[in-house]
C-alpha cells in the first residue's frame, strides 16, 4: 500500500474530496476527505465505488488509427501528433478557420481545458471550441451574465446548512448531488428548514420534502412570476435595496403580472392547486434565509435562462443576496464545469471570464501574443453538429464526451461525425458510441487517478486532482495532447507547458491581467501567494491579490454590470418547443439515476453500482399505461419525430399523466435500444443556446416479445441481431438481459457455438416455456441462460451469486437446473444498498415484522444505508409506503 493521495471525485460538481490509497496492484482503496469542505469526508455511491472503476480491461491504450479496411491498428505518438497538426493546417488552408472545431467537456481538468480553447480562440482564428456544458449550465450562464454582468454564483454550500428554507427545482439533488443533499436532509432535522422540492415526478428528492410541487413541463417562469407578484403585492420589496443595487424591477414585474395574472391561472397553467401554490409563496415570504438551488430541470428548456432570471429576479426584490443562508444557487453538474467556463470552454465566451467584446478581445490577445485571434464567437453544440452535417465544419476534436450518446437527436449527431475529413477522438475507453461513429484517430487520454490538475466546484472552490496512479499503455494527459499538436503547428512558443503547474499559473495570471477588481474571476491573489501547487488546499474564487479568497460575493450590492446594478428581466410566456399533439402525444422527460453517470463508461464498470437500475426503462403513469395497454414490466416502443428506442416499462404514479421519463445512460455500447438521446428534440433557448433536452413529443406503443431471461457468463457473448439487451457488469460475470422473437432452439444454439469446450446441462419446460441451459467447465459455471415465455421476467440474483463459487456442488447443479424455487435460487430481489448490497425484500421485511420503524433502524439491523447515504431516501419512501 503506498501512502493516501487527497484527490477530488471525478463525477458530480459537488466536488468531493477523495482519499486515495494505492494498492500497488493498480487499484486503490478510496475514502472520503474528512477535511475538504465540500464534504467533510462523505462519499456517494458512485463516490465510494471509484475503486471500482480503475481497471485496464476496456482502456484505450496506445493511439490508433482507422484503416481503409474499417479496423484500428496501432501507430506512434509522433505519427498520431504529426497527422493532427497537418491535416487541421490544410483543412483551415482550404477552408478556412471555421472549418475546424473542439468540443469539449465539462471532465476536462481546467489545464486540459485552457490550452485547448487557447489553442482554438488565439492561435487557429476560431472560436468554434464548445463543450457539453452547452447542455448542462448554459442557461445558468446566460442567466447569471444578465443579470449580474458575469457567470458569478453568489453563494456557497454553508448557505444551505444555514437557511431556513431550501427550494430545489429542476434538481434531484438526492440522487445527482447526494453528499450536498444529505447535507440539505442534515439541516431540516437538525434546525428545522424546510425544503421544497418542484418537479414534474416524484422523485427521490420530493421524498423527503415539506412541500412537493408536481409541476407542469416548462413552467417554472409562471411559478415564480407568481411569486414575484406576490413580493410586490404583499409588501416585501426590499425597496432600498433594489433602488440602490438593482434596474429593471418594473418592466419585469410588468412581464411577471402577464404570466401570472392571478394565482388560479398561475395555479392551473403550473398544473398546481392553489393551495399548493400558495403555501410555497408563503413559506418563501416567511423565511428571509431562503436558498433557491436548480440545476437540469431549469437549464434544459429553451427558456432556461428564463427560468433562471425568473428565480434570480425573486432574490433581487427581496434583497436575499449575498448574505449567508441565502440566495439562488446553481447546482453544477459534471466535476469542472465551473473550471471551463472560467477558462472560456463556451464557444461564446473567452478566457477568464471574458467575453467577445473587442477590448476583451484585445485584452487575450496581448495576454497570449496570439498571432490569430478568433474575432467572433463560435458555433454552439447544436448549430456545430449541424454545421458538421453540412460539410462547413471539417475538422472535429472530440474530448471527454460522448455526444453520439448526449446529445439531441443523437442519430443525427451520429451521421454528421461520419462524414468529417478529419475526426479525432481523445478518449480513456477503447470503444464508446462516439469513436465507434468513424473517428479516425484515437488518442489515448490518462485517467482520472493517473493525471494532474485542478476542478472548480459548485461552489467557486478550486480542488486538486492529484495522480495517485502511473499512466497506463502510453496514454497521455489531456493537456500534453493539445499542446504536442500546437508546437507541430509552429506554436512552441506558447505551448511548452513542462506540466499542469505551469498551465494554471498563466490561466491564474490572465485572470488577473488588467483586472483591478473589474471582473469576477480574479486568482491574483494566488499568483502572489507563495503558492504551492503540490501541496494546493481546496480554495474559493474570486482570490484578490491582498485578499483572502471570497467566500460569497454581492455582499456589498456591487454588481458585474458597466453600472454595477444588477438586472431584474421581463420573461416571455413559457412555450413548450415540441408540445405534445395526435400524432406524438406524450411528452419525454429525461434525466439521470442514481448509480450511474452519463453514459457509463466508468460507473458501468463498477458491479456494486449496476444492481440499483440495470435496464433503461420508461417510466410513465397507470392512466397512460392503461391507455396505451402498456404492462408494468413489459416493453414499450418510444418514438419521436427524430429517432426511436424500445425501454422496459415502469408503471409508476410517480409520473403526471401524459409525461414519460427516461434515464439516459444507456448507449448502443451497453443497450440494443436503449439510447434515448436518438428521440430527443433539439430546439434551443435563445439566449443560452441550451436545447430542450427534457421535453420532447413522443408517441409509445407495447411491444411483445415471445420469450425474456438473460445469460450470465464469465467469457463475453456476442449475440447476434433480433434481441432486445442490456449488459449488465456483475461481479464474477458478465450479465445480459435479454428478450426476442427467436426460438429457445436458436437463441440456445447462440450460446453452444460459443462455449464450445464446456460440459452442457439442461432443463426445458415446455408447457411453461422455461428453458435453462448451463455450461460448466472444470467444475465451475462458465455461463448460462434462462428463458422464459413473455412478461415473466426472472431475476439472477441467485444464479449470480453461483458464480462466486470455485466448483459447483451437486445441490447447487439441480437447484440450477431443477425449475424450483425457493431452494437458494429464490430471488433476492433488487438492490437498495449499493454498498452492502441489501435487497428491498429484506427491507420491506423488517418494516413488515416492525423491527424497524426509521432508515436509522434498518441501519442498525441491516446496515442499509450507514456507508454513503446515498438510499436514505428510498429507505424512508419503503417505511412510509408500509406504515
Ligand atoms: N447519479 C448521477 N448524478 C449526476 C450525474 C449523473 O449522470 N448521474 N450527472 C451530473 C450532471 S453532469 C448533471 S448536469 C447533474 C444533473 O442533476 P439534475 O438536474 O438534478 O438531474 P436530472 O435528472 O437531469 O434532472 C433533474 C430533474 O428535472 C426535472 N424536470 C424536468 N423538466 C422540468 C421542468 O420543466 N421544471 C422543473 N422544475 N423540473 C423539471 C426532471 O424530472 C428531473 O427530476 O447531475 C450530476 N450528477
Ligand atoms: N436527453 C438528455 N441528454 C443529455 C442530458 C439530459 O439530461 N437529457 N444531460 C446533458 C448533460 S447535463 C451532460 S453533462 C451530458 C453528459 O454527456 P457526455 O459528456 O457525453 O457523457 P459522459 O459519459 O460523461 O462522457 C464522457 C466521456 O469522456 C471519457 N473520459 C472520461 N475521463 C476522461 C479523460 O480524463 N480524458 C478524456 N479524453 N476522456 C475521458 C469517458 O470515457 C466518456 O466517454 O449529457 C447531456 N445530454
Ligand atoms: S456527491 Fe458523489 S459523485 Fe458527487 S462529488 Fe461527491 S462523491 Fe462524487
Ligand atoms: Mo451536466
Amino acid at each position: 500500500m503506498g501512502p493516501s493521495v487527497r484527490t477530488t471525485c471525478p463525477y458530480c460538481g459537488v466536488g468531493c474530496g477523495v482519499m486515495a490509497k494505492p494498492d500497488g496492484m493498480g487499484g486503490a482503496a478510496i475514502a472520503g476527505d474528512p477535511d475538504h469542505p465540500a464534504n467533510f469526508g462523505r462519499l456517494c455511491s458512485k463516490g465510494s465505488a471509484l475503486g471500482e472503476t480503475l481497471g485496464l480491461e476496456k482502456r484505450l491504450l496506445h493511439p490508433m488509427r482507422l484503416g481503409r479496411n474499417g479496423s484500428y491498428a496501432r501507430i506512434t505518438w509522433e505519427d498520431a501528433l504529426d497527422t493532427i497538426a497537418q491535416s487541421l493546417q490544410r483543412i483551415a488552408h482550404l477552408h478556412g478557420p471555421d472549418a475546424l472545431a473542439f468540443y469539449l467537456s465539462g471532465q476536462l481538468l481546467t489545464e486540459d481545458y485552457y490550452v485547448a480553447n487557447k489553442l482554438m480562440k488565439g492561435f487557429l482564428g476560431t472560436a468554434n471550441v464548445d463543450t457539453n456544458s452547452r447542455l448542462c449550465m448554459a442557461s445558468s450562464v446566460a442567466g447569471h451574465r444578465r443579470a449580474f454582468g458575469a457567470d458569478t454564483v453568489p453563494g456557497n454550500y454553508q448557505d444551505l446548512d444555514e437557511a431556513d428554507l431550501i427550494v430545489l427545482t429542476g434538481s434531484n439533488a438526492a440522487w445527482c448531488h447526494p453528499v450536498l443533499f444529505q447535507r440539505m436532509v442534515k439541516n431540516r432535522k437538525e434546525r428545522g428548514a424546510k425544503i421544497i422540492v418542484i418537479d414534474p415526478r416524484r422523485t427521490a428528492s420530493a421524498d423527503e420534502a415539506d412541500l412537493f410541487l408536481q409541476i407542469a413541463p416548462g413552467m417554472d417562469s409562471v411559478l415564480f412570476s407568481a411569486l414575484l407578484v406576490a413580493i410586490a403585492e404583499r409588501g416585501h420589496i426590499d425597496e432600498a435595496y433594489v433602488t440602490a443595487h438593482t434596474k429593471g424591477l418594473s418592466e419585469a414585474l410588468a412581464s411577471a403580472r402577464l404570466l401570472a395574472p392571478d394565482l388560479a391561472t398561475a395555479a392551473r397553467q403550473c398544473g398546481l392547486s392553489e393551495k399548493d401554490l400558495n403555501q410555497f409563496i408563503d413559506l418563501w415570504l416567511a423565511n428571509e434565509k431562503t436558498v433557491t438551488a436548480w440545476s437540469q430541470g431549469v437549464n434544459q428548456s429553451a427558456q432556461g435562462t428564463d427560468k433562471v432570471e425568473a428565480i434570480i429576479n425573486c432574490h433581487l426584490a427581496t434583497g436575499r443576496m449575498g448574505r449567508p443562508g441565502l440566495g439562488p444557487l446553481s447546482l453544477t453538474g459534471q466535476p469542472n464545469a465551473m473550471g471551463g467556463r472560467e477558462v472560456g470552454g463556451l464557444a461564446n465566451m473567452l478566457a477568464a471570464h471574458l467575453q467577445f467584446s473587442s477590448s476583451d478581445i484585445d485584452l487575450v490577445q496581448r495576454f497570449w501574443r496570439a498571432p490569430r485571434m478568433a474575432q467572433k464567437e463560435g458555433l454552439k453544440a447544436v448549430p456545430m453538429f449541424d454545421a458538421i452535417a453540412r460539410g462547413d465544419i471539417r475538422a472535429l476534436w472530440v474530448m471527454a464526451t460522448n455526444p453520439a450518446v448526449s446529445m439531441p437527436r443523437a442519430d443525427h449527431v451520429r451521421q454528421a461525425m461520419g462524414q468529417l475529413d478529419l475526426f479525432v477522438v481523445s478518449e480513456v475507453m477503447r470503444s464508446n458510441d462516439t469513436l465507434n461513429s468513424g473517428a479516425h484517430l484515437l488518442l489515448p487520454a490518462a485517467a482520472w487517478g493517473e493525471k494532474d490538475g485542478t476542478v472548480t466546484n459548485s461552489e467557486r472552490r478550486i480542488s486538486r486532482q492529484r495522480a495517485f496512479l502511473d499512466a497506463p499503455g502510453e496514454t497521455r494527459p489531456d493537456w500534453w495532447i493539445v499542446c504536442e499538436v500546437a508546437k507541430r503547428m509552429g506554436f512552441a512558443e506558447s505551448f511548452s507547458f513542462a506540466s499542469p503547474d505551469e498551465i494554471f499559473a498563466e490561466h491564474a495570471a490572465l485572470s488577473g491581467f488588467e483586472n483591478d477588481g473589474q471582473r469576477d474571476f480574479d486568482l491574483s491573489g494566488y499568483v502572489a501567494s507563495a503558492h504551492n501547487y503540490r501541496e494546493m488546499h481546496p480554495f474559493q474564487w474570486p482570490f484578490r491579490k491582498d485578499e483572502k479568497p471570497q467566500e460569497r460575493l454581492f455582499a456589498n450590492g456591487h454588481f458585474f454590470t458597466a453600472d454595477h446594478k444588477a438586472t431584474f428581466h421581463a420573461l416571455e410566456a413559457p412555450v413548450l418547443k415540441d408540445a405534445p399533439d395526435d400524432a406524438f402525444p406524450l411528452l419525454l422527460n429525461t434525466g439521470r439515476v442514481r448509480d450511474q453517470w452519463h453514459t457509463m463508461t466508468r460507473t458501468g464498470l463498477s458491479p456494486r453500482l449496476s444492481h440499483h437500475l440495470q435496464e433503461p426503462f420508461a417510466a410513465l403513469n397507470p392512466a397512460d399505461a392503461r391507455d396505451y395497454r402498456v404492462t408494468h414490466g413489459g416493453f414499450v416502443r418510444l418514438t419521436s419525430r427524430y429517432g426511436t428506442a424500445v425501454l422496459r416499462a415502469d408503471v409508476s404514479d410517480a409520473q403526471r399523466p401524459g409525461e414519460i421519463f427516461a434515464p439516459i445512460h444507456w448507449s448502443a455500447e451497453t443497450s440494443s435500444d436503449g439510447r434515448v438521446g436518438a428521440l430527443v428534440q433539439p430546439a434551443t433557448d435563445c439566449f443560452s443556446g441550451q436545447p430542450e433536452l427534457k421535453a420532447t413529443a413522443v408517441k409509445i406503443e407495447p411491444v411483445k416479445f415471445q420469450r425474456e431471461g438473460f445469460i450470465l457468463s464469465r467469457r463475453k457473448i456476442t449475440m447476434t441481431e433480433g434481441f432486445w439487451l442490456t449488459h449488465v457488469t456483475l461481479d464474477h460475470a458478465q450479465g445480459i438481459r435479454l428478450a426476442t422473437d427467436m426460438t429457445s432452439n436458436q437463441v440456445i444454439a447462440q450460446l453452444d457455438a460459443q462455449c464450445g469446450a464446456c460440459e452442457k446441462s439442461e432443463f426445458h419446460d415446455e408447457a411453461l416455456g422455461q428453458h435453462r441451459v448451463a455450461y460448466v467447465l472444470n467444475g465451475r459455471l462458465d455461463a448460462c441462460l434462462f428463458l422464459s415465455a413473455s412478461g415473466k421476467t426472472i431475476e439472477w440474483n441467485g444464479v449470480r451469486e453461483l458464480f462466486g463459487k470455485d466448483e459447483l456442488s451437486k445441490t447447487d447443479r439441480l437447484i440450477l437446473l431443477s425449475g424450483q424455487t425457493g431452494s437458494g435460487l429464490s430471488d433476492t430481489g433488487p438492490v437498495v444498498c449499493a454498498c452492502f448490497g441489501v435487497p428491498a425484500p429484506s427491507i420491506d421485511q423488517l418494516i413488515k415484522s416492525g423491527a424497524a420503524k426509521t432508515a436509522e433502524q434498518i441501519g442498525t439491523l441491516l446496515k442499509a444505508g450507514t456507508n454513503c447515504g446515498s438510499c436514505l431516501p428510498e429507505l424512508r419512501r419503503m417505511i412510509r409506503q408500509q406504515t
